[in-house]
């Protein structure tokens, strides 16, 4: 093979797709055999719209071959899980255990890149690591650190068309990296050093994750206020240079709720808005599940009876059917345990069976219960149509 791709999970399997797509041979590596396995059928273990056919295809013209161990190649790209040790602590024990089997394979002018999300300074690690164990490929291997920036759901379209920042850790490793690169990636390569390029894709993220908290923040202001926040923030975006983003009931899946924790651990003195932002949006999550809990008591003073209540979303995010890290997925665990007996409808639309939760169709739901609380704003839900009669908590602006 040409190229070595470590890891076959959201991002490596498309990648590896993507490359095989171009005539490159890829030998793909997954530590889990089942993976291996499915990948080599010409199936996929993920949902990704597109990802089943490209994998198909590059598996039956033989350019994508995947197995448990790799092979030799020319260019090994680390697409490994970055998850917490502790809470906030990164874990970088995979990227380190790809590169250490990559370690005996590598020959003078081969490239080495890390695409994983990592904290400021890995790629120079894992070079030192490399340099240690093979002292004899010093200043002769390229190595560089370019981080992916898909949006899950869109993955095909943004691997090829979105902007990428490429960081050698000398010169050359990045104008290796960028003629990699070029072969099958549209957007522009931007050229800069491996610890900027590390600390691009924390910010991206963090960024984003500091304007949804502005968001949740004036949503909980408003809330006192008796003030319609989503009304007050289309309101306040007609101003030429404000553009606020929408409160909801917390920040989930496994990227924006996780990767500013990668700053914040190693600068905590630093990182005050960074902190703060991920405190709010946490925040916001135990605050909608507080809220549910007093308007179904309020409800019981009023009727004299308990309420059935409607949970509607279990998604991260709209339109999807992934609950990692899943605000809503949180709030109705939450629920459920503070649970006295009421009668609740779960919903997800974008899940036909679960296996822990069960689903009721929206409809029914929304039809049924005496409270209605929207957590995701899935398309379905708004076509509900409105009823006085019911009481409503809109976390995601349905109803607005
Ligand atoms: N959210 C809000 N309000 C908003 C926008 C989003 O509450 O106005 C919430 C969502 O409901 C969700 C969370 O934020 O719970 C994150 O969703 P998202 O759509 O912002 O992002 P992800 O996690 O699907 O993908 C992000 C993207 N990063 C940025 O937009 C900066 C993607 O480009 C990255 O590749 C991906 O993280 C990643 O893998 O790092």
């Amino acid at each position: 093979p040409k190229v070595v791709m470590l890891g076959l999970g959201y991002i490596g399997l498309p990648t590896a797709a993507l490359v095989a797509q171009n005539k490159i041979h890829v030998h793909g590596v997954d530590i889990n055999p089942n993976v291996v396995e499915t990948i080599n059928a010409g199936k996929i273990h993920i949902v990704e719209p597109e990802l089943d056919e490209a994998v198909e295809a590059a598996v039956r013209e033989g350019y994508l071959k995947a197995d448990t161990t790799p092979l030799e190649a020319d260019t090994y790209l680390i697409v490994v899980p970055t998850p917490f040790k502790d809470k906030n602590e990164p874990d970088i024990s995979f990227v380190q255990s790809a590169t250490e089997a990559i370690i005996p394979l590598l020959k003078e002018g081969d490239l080495y890149i890390i695409e994983s999300t990592s904290p400021i300074g890995t790629t120079e690690r894992m070079m030192g690591l490399i340099f240690e164990k093979r002292p004899d490929l010093k200043n002769k291997i390229y190595i560089a650190y370019c981080p992916e920036r898909v949006l899950p759901g869109n993955i095909m379209y943004e691997l090829v068309n979105n902007d990428r920042v490429i960081g050698g850790t000398d010169v050359t490793s990045t104008n290796k990296a960028v003629e990699f690169y070029t072969q099958f990636i549209k957007g522009k390569l931007h050229r800069t050093n491996a610890r900027t390029a590390e600390m691009c894709k924390l910010v991206e993220n963090s960024s984003r994750d500091v304007q949804i908290a502005f968001a949740n923040e004036l949503s909980l202001i408003c809330d006192k206020a008796d003030i319609n926040v989503w009304e007050l923030i289309e309101l306040a975006n007609k101003h030429p240079r404000v553009n606020i983003l929408q409160p909801g009931c917390g920040v989930g899946g496994h990227c924006i709720a996780v990767d500013p924790y990668f700053i914040v651990a190693d600068y905590p003195l630093e990182s005050k808005i960074i902190g703060a932002a991920r405190e709010i949006n946490n925040y916001k999550s135990f605050w909608c599940a507080e809220k549910i809990k007093s308007t179904k008591m309020e409800f019981q003073l009023k009727h004299g009876r308990k309420p059935s209540i409607a949970l509607m979303g279990l998604a991260f995010k709209p339109n999807i059917d992934d609950l990692r890290e899943s605000p809503a997925k949180y709030i109705v665990q939450k629920v459920l345990q503070n649970s006295n007996d009421e009668e609740y409808f779960i919903v997800e639309p974008n899940i036909e069976d679960h296996k822990v939760f069960k689903l009721t169709d929206y409809k029914q739901a929304a039809q049924k219960a005496d409270i209605l609380v929207y957590l995701v704003a899935h398309n379905e839900f708004m076509t509900i149509k409105k009823n006085d009669k019911k009481v409503v908590l809109d976390f995601c602006g349905i109803i607005k």
